[in-house]
């Protein structure tokens, strides 16, 4: 063990590439108050690198936490000592990450010809590369449009999908957090479902008569290079300010929707840090530009991943919007439908009571501004794999999803306002 940990680390660091050796995933499940305030406490212990995949909330919800190595130790003693709850989730996460190169190198070699497969994650190169075939493939219905570029100047690449004119149109992202895969492999996966089957489903020809869709795969781009290349944990973007040795902002902290407020850090270095002011980061400036510019945008829609939630407004604060009732009426019908195909469970609700209090997110702005019907998905899974969902669960997650963003694509074309 300790000579594979040994080499984990030397490989590593040879490489640059961040390693996950003997790093663990703890589910904890605080019982009370008590114990939320003890974990708030190891929370704060910066040198330890814990990594919350799912935050510390409030007593009876569980916090999933990854653990590296060389902390594991003191924090089984700081849970043992105060007596609350843990399993391990995850035994090695370097474990899961090499599984996952595998599939990709396994896929990749058995290719012959030029096909994509939607079944398997790819870099940032190839996502580019299918969504111009797309383009090509059928020029009538697909374009793409730049709307902005990153921090490290990579295009933020938009497909519509347009019958011509315009039309009132559905906005839907994906990707704004580098480590959740799935998100940007199901937008793709979503894009060649309309574009395939426009002509041959009733049902996709009869919204794309309605309304245009704009669809953004990879909402950042630098975070999810640096999470093929060099971390694949890396969830911000890449903008760098003088001052600071740590990079990075959470772009789903940075808009101009109770910006800075509770559920995003002032700390630079860390994983939910809002950035100096709302907009700051490039990436969400490009879309709150191209949707004011737009004018027409009817629904928002974002893809995150994970816990399996369909969310709605507000997350800066807990009350309820004027339209709770319709939008909770949607999302549970577009979670019920997503269920129908394999049983997957989706917890529906604002986003304030179904995960936690976090300010600066995309759908509160989106709504605040006026797109009523917006939304939040949180793909598979509950944590078994976490971010590092195996490549053979996207196909049946990209399909139950479509399943429930049709309902609610549906829906927005039915009920104009
Ligand atoms: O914390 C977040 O930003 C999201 N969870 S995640 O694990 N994917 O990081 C949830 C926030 C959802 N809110 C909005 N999308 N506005
Ligand atoms: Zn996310």
């Amino acid at each position: 063990m300790r000579s594979i940990l040994l080499f984990g680390f030397l490989v590593g660091y040879i490489s640059c590439w961040e390693t996950f050796v003997g790093h663990q995933v703890f589910e904890i499940t605080p019982r009370n108050e008590e114990e939320v305030t003890k974990l708030r406490q190891l929370e704060r212990e910066s040198h330890l690198q814990l990594d919350f995949w799912k935050s510390l909330t409030i007593p009876g919800k569980n916090v999933h936490v990854r653990i590296p190595f060389s902390s594991l130790q003191a924090v089984k003693i700081f849970l043992e000592s105060h007596k609350i709850p843990y399993s391990i989730m995850i035994e090695d996460v370097q474990t899961l990450l090499d599984k996952e190169k595998e599939e990709i190198l396994f896929h990749q070699t058995r290719k012959t010809d030029y096909s994509f497969n939607f079944g398997n994650y790819h870099n940032l190169e190839e996502i580019f590369q299918q969504m111009d075939h797309l383009v090509e493939q059928y020029p009538n219905l697909v374009s793409k449009l730049q709307i902005g570029h990153s921090f490290e100047n990579r295009p933020m690449n938009v497909l519509k999908f347009s019958t011509g004119g315009k039309k009132p149109a559905i906005w839907l992202d994906a990707g704004i957090h580098a480590r959740e895969w799935v998100t940007q492999a199901t937008a793709l996966w979503t894009a060649n479902k309309i574009a395939s089957d426009y002509e041959k489903d009733p049902s996709i020809k009869s919204l794309l008569d309605a309304m245009d869709i704009f669809l953004l795969p990879v909402t950042n781009p630098d975070g999810y290079v640096f999470s093929w290349t060099k971390n694949r944990m890396w969830r911000k973007t890449r903008s760098k300010v003088s001052g600071s040795i740590c990079v990075g902002v959470d772009p789903n902290r940075n808009w101009d929707a109770g910006f800075g407020g509770p559920g995003a850090s002032d700390n630079r270095c860390s994983d939910s840090y809002h950035g100096p002011s709302a907009n700051s980061e490039v990436e969400v400036k490009s879309i709150v530009d191209f949707i004011k510019s737009h004018g027409n945008i009817k629904a928002f829609i974002t893809l995150h991943s994970y816990s399996q939630l369909l969310m709605f407004p507000y997350g800066y604060k807990c009350s309820k919007t004027k339209d709770f009732n319709e939008l909770n009426q949607v999302a549970q019908t577009a979670a019920e439908n997503v269920a129908s195909l394999y049983g997957t469970k989706y917890k529906v609700g604002p986003i304030c009571s179904v995960i936690y209090q976090a300010s600066g997110g995309s759908i509160d702005w989106a709504y605040d501004y006026g797109i009523k019907y917006s939304f939040a998905f949180e793909l598979r899974d509950t944590g078994r794999h976490g971010f590092l969902l195996p490549a053979s669960q996207i196909l049946p997650t990209a399909e139950e999803t479509w399943l429930g963003l049709k309902t609610i694509m549906e829906y927005v074309r039915d009920h104009p306002y």
